[in-house]
């Protein structure tokens, strides 16, 4: 492999991403997501009137600001595992972050 190319892939390994995942019509979508370790997960509210949280009942109850639309919210995964949320005032939306 060419040595620019080799640095590249490196680089992007390493790098922190951030992965949106969008609120619409009572869903997160996608509903799952895989990240690593570091990464970040984005919650975009795109409904026309309703708000949402993302809360997480595993670990106290933690759970994000009220996110109105058009609004976002993100929190950063510095720890392997599985981390299942739901809405705080919508128990039936349901997603799970799994960190690798
Ligand atoms: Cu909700």
């Amino acid at each position: 492999m060419p040595a620019l190319l080799a640095l590249v892939f490196s680089w992007s390994a390493a790098a922190e991403q951030t992965v949106d995942v969008t609120i619409r019509e009572y869903r997160f979508s996608p509903q799952e997501v895989r990240i690593k370790a570091g990464d970040t997960v984005k919650w975009i509210n795109r409904e026309k009137r309703t708000s949402h949280s993302v809360l997480f009942p595993a670990e106290n109850g933690l759970e994000s600001e009220r996110i109105f639309p058009d609004e976002s919210w993100q929190r950063k995964f510095m720890q392997a595992g599985s981390y299942s949320y739901r809405c705080g005032p919508h128990e039936e939306m349901k997603g799970i972050v799994v960190v690798e």
